[in-house]
């Protein structure tokens, strides 16, 4: 069968101004993935990245028309509800038997109200590989959709069919690579100026689902909280099929919590080193998975950088979004970091159910105290299906009606905690951001990661944003407003 995958994004709008920073354009793995198992079953796929490059309706659509899909998948994301919906009409329009399902965080979380939603024939929840082959088959055979687990629509009554729930797949060894030849090049890919020291730099998934219960998360909708691992014979081998196939030179590890195995992250670490593989690499993890003998041999292995989860810097709110974690233990693991030779990055959250103009200072003096490089202060955003949307409306104003709005922008923020409001929010983050950078160690770090090695595109692109960040400067914090944001609020 031929099977198209859209990663949707906005249709390009003239009246938008244009972004300070392009937008961090990781490739879509989830996708990509699922296209490599397609193939490996004989199906013909093609995979339209929307977010690399502008597509308007007409060339989108040109590209449709080129591949002629019978089925149509579309990555769903509570942000691009709205478009997936208007590619939808359009797919619809000129050819009217062709079947769309929608997979990915949005459907994760909100599996009925995709189902239900007209535009849209199906609604696939869970893992894509092993339901895209099945849905696949079952619409080639004419087979009996109700054994497609994992599966939600509408019969022709007008009920939605919940199929019976997909399991994880347990063995991630047994997937072939993402089908990153179906993209565009990996090496056109902008991804943000913070993740990468070498130049090309990809990302990579390695393990799915996180047993940790922060109630903000969707992740555990999403890909469950059974921790499923690639193998270091594996991760290792995709690094070195990514050097010798694409010229990678620095690696992304974009899994959620990276080394809740120590173990397969010892193993990954020796595979790298055994092998003699020169690459360098950085993470996200929780601070309670780390110890000072892995990170010596994660510095060892090339691994310069560690996002670290740490939301809050006030005990109380820590406990209350159930982070597993205290504040003496953040201090005591970024501490091990830096010591042994790997830059910390901080990320931080702003308008927790039960923040307080007190506890957010709380959180930027904490933020400020630690030794990190680098730190990210996003507005809190209660996706649906998370434990914090169910209680947001009891600890605050709850708007949850524009799916445009789930971008986590202060000024249209969904979610806004009693006490505090959407322009406190806004003037609270780009005084964290302002607080937090503006200070001589910071600022060179900055510079460092604007300019990069081996990039002048990079260079350019850091030269015209510290030139942005100097006139910011002279102005004062409250002068030029939403520059510091725009261009550092921009990762995950
Ligand atoms: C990498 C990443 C990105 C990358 C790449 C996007 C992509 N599509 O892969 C970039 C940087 C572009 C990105 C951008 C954004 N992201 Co993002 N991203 C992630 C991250 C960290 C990892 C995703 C990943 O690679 N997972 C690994 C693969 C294997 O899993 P997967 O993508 O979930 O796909 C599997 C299943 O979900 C399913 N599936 C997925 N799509 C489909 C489609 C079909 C048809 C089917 C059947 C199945 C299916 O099958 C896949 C394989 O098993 C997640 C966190 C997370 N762990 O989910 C956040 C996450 C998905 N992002 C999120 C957000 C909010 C954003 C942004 C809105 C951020 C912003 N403010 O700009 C933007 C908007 C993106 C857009 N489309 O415009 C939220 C989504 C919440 C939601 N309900 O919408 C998440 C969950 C993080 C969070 N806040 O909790 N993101
Ligand atoms: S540790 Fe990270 S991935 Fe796991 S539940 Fe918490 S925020 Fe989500």
């Amino acid at each position: 069968m031929r099977v198209l995958l859209i990663h949707p994004a906005d249709f390009p709008d003239p009246d938008r101004p244009a972004p300070l920073l392009p937008p961090n354009q990781a490739p879509p793995l989830g996708l990509a993935y699922i296209a490599g198992y397609l193939r490996e079953a004989g199906h013909d796929v093609a995979i339209i990245d929307m977010k690399h490059g502008d597509h308007t309706p007409e060339q989108l659509m040109a590209e449709v028309r080129a591949f002629d899909p019978a089925l149509v998948g579309l990555g769903l994301y509570t942000v691009t509800v709205p478009v997936a919906e208007q590619i939808s009409q359009l797919i619809k329009a000129w050819k009217p038997t062709a079947q769309i399902v929608v997979g990915g965080p949005h459907p994760a979380g909100a599996p009925a109200e995709c189902a239900r939603n007209p535009h849209f024939d199906f609604a696939a929840i869970g893992e894509g590989e092993v339901m895209m082959v099945d849905l696949a088959a079952c619409l080639e055979s004419g087979g009996d959709l109700a054994t497609v687990a994992g599966l939600w629509f509408v019969d022709p009554d007008g009920e939605v069919i919940t199929n019976a729930p997909r399991g994880w797949i347990d063995d991630l060894d047994k997937l072939p690579y993402p089908a990153r030849d179906l993209l565009p090049p990996l090496d056109s890919y902008e991804m943000t100026m913070f993740q990468y020291r070498r130049w090309p730099a990809t990302t990579i998934y390695t393990s799915r689902g996180c047993p940790y219960s922060c109630i903000f998360c969707e992740r555990r909708e999403i890909l469950g909280n059974k921790f499923r691992v690639h193998s270091p014979a594996y991760v290792a081998d995709e690094i070195e099929h990514l050097q010798a196939t694409y010229g990678i030179q620095e690696i992304f590890f974009y899994d959620d919590t990276f080394t809740l195995d120590r173990r397969r992250v010892v193993g990954i670490c020796e595979e790298i080193l055994d092998r003699g593989i020169d690459i360098s690499w950085n993470i996200s993890t929780h601070v309670e998975t780390v110890d000072r003998e892995v990170l010596r041999i994660m510095r060892k292995a090339g691994c310069w950088q560690i996002a670290y989860g740490i939301e809050t810097g006030d005990p109380r709110v820590m406990q209350d979004i159930m982070k597993g974690t205290d504040v003496s233990t953040v201090r005591e693991r970024i501490a091990w970091t830096t010591e042994l030779g790997i830059e910390a990055k901080g990320l931080f959250m702003i308008g927790h159910p039960t923040d307080t103009p007190e506890s957010i200072d709380r959180t930027v003096e904490f933020a400020r105290s630690l030794p990190i490089a680098s730190a990210n202060f996003k507005i809190t955003t209660p996706f649906v299906g998370t434990p914090l949307r169910d209680m947001a409306a009891d600890y605050g104003a709850l708007d949850e009606d524009d799916y445009r709005n789930y971008m986590g922008d202060p000024q249209h923020a969904v979610f806004v905690a009693n006490g505090l409001t959407r322009d406190y929010l806004m003037g609270v983050q780009r005084r964290a951001y302002w607080r937090f950078y503006s200070r001589p160690g910071r600022l060179i770090r900055l510079a460092q990661a604007m300019t990069g090695r081996n990039n002048w595109g990079k260079f350019a692109t850091g030269a015209r944003l510290m030139g942005r960040l100097a006139l910011h400067q002279a102005r004062g914090p409250e002068g030029a407003p939403g520059v510091v944001p725009t261009f550092l609020e921009f990762e995950h």
